[in-house]
């Protein structure tokens, strides 16, 4: 696997609706303010949340150091999102906007998202004041339950990388290390086949207790195109009036369900079979890898190909 592509970004703000019940049996006062992460600096120096509720909203901007989150700026004179009078039963809406700062990496550079965690807390009544039977105030300002929700905000969670290896094939030995699957340059020889691999991964965190929202990918198709940069294995690059590799058929598989359909031509746009060839109408200079159904979170699949070193 590669360090990552070291990219970084100024992610747009994500809003998340959350949910609270009170699965009690009395009704109390709710706040709800961000926390920081286990790992303070899961989270980047910087990151804007905002909640909100209502009419009243609450802005805080994160210290990675310290795991202070300071409000920046509330309609509440500063304090955390109330809700007075949460009774037994009661389900509440509310808004969380985490809005990461320039310099953020891509999740799939760093196998992670960027959590928030949002904590819901009660302070229960004590005292029926109107002799209802429903207890509605004389809460003592000390928390009787909390709840945590994560919002997890993710750059990106399709990673992908693409390595090669040399086998020997009909040609001289494998030099050094190109016999092993690295994203680092080849030297093949006339006779060796290079074989392509493409590791695709789901890294978003699976389901984990209840409610969760997951990301799962879909739609997911992975085009190798031999005659677009940075390829070049469908190209006639010494121009010996053969391109440099032919496909071998048969080679080009997923390790899950998909259907693989084949091009050739410069530009790879004539549909073939799995075709082999020393000419670009005649080989496949195309590979298009459309995958069935979803990558699940932490799914791992692979996609490949041979090709022989004309
Ligand atoms: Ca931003
Ligand atoms: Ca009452
Ligand atoms: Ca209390
Ligand atoms: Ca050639």
């Amino acid at each position: 696997m590669t360090a990552g592509t070291g990219e970084t970004l100024d992610p747009s703000s994500v809003a998340f609706t959350n949910t609270v019940k009170n699965s009690g049996t009395d009704a109390g006062v709710l706040t709800l303010q961000p926390t920081a992460p286990i790992a303070l600096a899961d989270l980047p120096n910087n990151t804007r949340v905002t909640i909100t509720y209502g009419s009243d909203s609450v802005a805080y901007t994160y210290d990675s150091t310290t795991g202070a989150f300071t409000v920046l700026s509330s309609t509440t004179g500063g304090q955390p999102i109330r809700v007075n009078n949460f009774t037994p039963g009661t389900v509440v809406n509310y808004g969380v906007e985490v809005d990461l700062p320039p310099g953020t990496p891509l999740s799939t550079d760093i196998n992670r998202g960027f959590p928030v965690p949002v904590v819901a807390s009660i302070d229960n009544y004590v005292t029926d004041t109107n002799s209802d039977g429903v207890k509605d105030s004389g809460n003592d300002g000390t928390v009787d339950a909390t709840n945590a929700t994560i919002d997890r905000v993710y750059t990106g969670f399709l990673k992908m990388v693409k390595e090669s290896r040399v086998l020997v094939g009909t040609g001289p030995a494998v030099q050094g290390t190109d016999g092993d699957f690295s994203v680092a340059d080849k030297k093949p020889a006339p006779g060796n086949i290079l074989e392509y691999r493409i590791t695709y991964i789901n890294i978003s965190e699976a389901q984990a207790g209840t409610g969760n929202l997951t990301l799962s990918a879909s739609k997911v198709v992975i085009v190798e195109d031999g005659t677009l940069s940075p390829n070049n294995w469908a190209i006639d690059n010494d121009g010996n009036g053969q391109i440099d590799t032919s496909n071998i058929t048969g080679s080009a598989a997923d390790s899950g369900a998909s259907t693989i359909t084949f091009f050739s031509g410069q530009p790879a746009t004539t549909s073939s079979s799995d075709q082999t060839g020393t000419t670009v109408t005649t080989d496949v200079t195309k590979y298009v890898d459309t995958v069935t159904g979803v990558v699940a979170p932490g799914q791992s699949r692979t996609f490949g190909f041979k090709r022989k070193v004309n």
